[in-house]
């Protein structure tokens, strides 16, 4: 009755009138399931005399919707599909009780009635989206803790591997009382924490000889960022740590590449050599042997051209520097960074280093990629500034990018 009561008041508008109202049983599905109808006859926009005047005809309804129902007094009806088996007509006769009936749909009663169909449907609805998304949860993530799941949701959102997310989780359960979990910022601080430890990280470069120059060598596919990260770095080491730096690049087929470097080591005052055979590069690298540090650019290579990579470790081979580091954008996909560490392990990496952190949507990579193949993370970039946008790679940090959807 309720509902057929909403139906009448969203269909036929606040002012319409209760002329009649039924229930009765229909049979349905070959008799074997009785169906309560509800029906109501309503009127509206009728002003209705007591007496002999001529009857106006309904306006209302659309006359489409208008079928005769016996009586030579009634003018229509009009029926109703929705809110399953509730019927509405529309009758304009019984003058007597239309403006109680229209008095009838304002009353408290109804309007109670209304509001207590409307709670029990938002109430059914809510325990039907809950289960939903409590049985999704389950399916897609069966280990992790109910309580914890937003957790979960958010690293792998930031696209930490789905195994990770829920080992940190388990862990987390298994380690500390429920009362503790339910504050925030005590499972933020023990999930920073934990991610923090997963992460190896190599810190900066370092000088430890007495003797003769630190040399660092950057490879890595096309456009990563190497010749920026080299120039921050060279920057950092000349002018905060005071340190005294010389640039080899064995860019040899792209002068553009070249002119790039040299503005840096012009605005630096910065020695730079720009060597085309690893014999150029042994004797680039003996004349310098006077420097603290000496840090090579490599031209970008396709990792899925072996030839070229034979070449670049040719170079690498006769520089014998003391780290090599694979240089990958943390844009890419996983499975890009992935192939790039398996086809560049041939030529040598000891470290890896992540660059434009500012425009990755899932940091979660280079936690993944650390792990996986087990190599210390030296340095994230931020941004396209020299000196500014770079730091030493720190687990914390990642972390907290993780935890924070990416957010520098
Ligand atoms: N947003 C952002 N851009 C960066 C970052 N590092 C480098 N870039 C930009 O990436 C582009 C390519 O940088 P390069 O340093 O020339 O890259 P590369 O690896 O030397 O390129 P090739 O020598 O051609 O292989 C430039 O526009 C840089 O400004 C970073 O951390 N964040
Ligand atoms: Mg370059």
């Amino acid at each position: 009755m309720a509902e057929a009561l909403v139906q009448v008041k969203s269909e036929m508008g606040g002012d319409a009138v209760i002329l009649h109202t039924r229930t009765y049983q229909r049979r349905r599905w070959l008799g074997l399931r009785r169906v309560e109808v509800v029906e109501i006859t309503a009127g509206n926009g009728l002003n209705v005399p007591r007496g002999a005047r001529p009857r106006p005809r309904p306006t209302a309804q659309p006359p489409a919707q208008l079928q005769p129902i016996g009586a030579s007094r009634v003018s229509g009806q009009g029926t109703l599909a929705a809110l399953a088996a509730s019927r509405v007509s529309m009758r304009d006769d019984i003058p007597s009780s239309v403006e109680n009936s229209r008095q009838f749909l304002e009353t408290p009663a109804v309007n109670t009635a209304v509001m207590l169909n409307l709670t029990q449907e938002m109430t059914a609805l809510k325990s039907m989206v809950n289960d939903l998304v409590t049985q999704s949860r389950m399916t897609q993530a069966p280990n992790v803790p109910e309580d914890l799941f937003d957790y979960y949701l958010q690293m792998v959102q930031s696209q930490v591997a789905a195994e990770i997310a829920s080992d940190v989780l388990k862990t987390l359960r298994n380690n500390h009382r429920p009362d503790q979990l339910k504050n925030k910022q005590f499972v933020h601080e023990k999930i920073t924490e934990q991610l923090e430890k997963m992460l190896p990280v190599s810190g900066p470069i370092v000088r430890k000889k007495t003797v003769g120059p630190h040399v660092v060598a950057l490879i890595g596919p096309t456009g990563v960022g190497k010749t920026t990260t080299i120039a921050k770095l060279a920057a950092n080491l000349k002018l905060r740590e005071n340190r005294t730096v010389g640039l080899i690049t064995i860019d040899t087929f792209r002068i553009a590449a070249v002119d790039q470097l040299k503005k840096y080591a012009d605005i630096l005052d910065i020695p730079l050599r720009v060597v085309s055979s690893p014999d150029e590069l042994r004797e680039a690298v003996e004349a310098m042997g006077d420097r603290e540090f000496i840090l090579i650019d490599t031209a970008g290579r396709s990792p899925s051209d072996t030839l070229k990579l034979q070449e670049l470790r040719n170079f690498i081979t006769v520089a014998g520097p003391d780290e090599v580091h694979l240089v990958l954008s943390s844009t890419a996909s996983q499975e890009c960074i992935e192939s790039a560490i398996t086809r560049f392990g041939q030529v040598r990496v000891d470290k890896i280093l992540f660059t434009k952190l500012d425009e990755a949507v899932h940091v979660g990579v280079v936690l993944n990629v650390a792990r996986k193949v087990n190599k210390a993370l030296s340095y994230v970039t931020t941004g396209q500034d020299v000196p500014d946008d770079i730091e030493v790679g720190k687990g914390r940090r990642l972390a907290q990018l993780i935890l924070s959807g990416g957010n520098i």
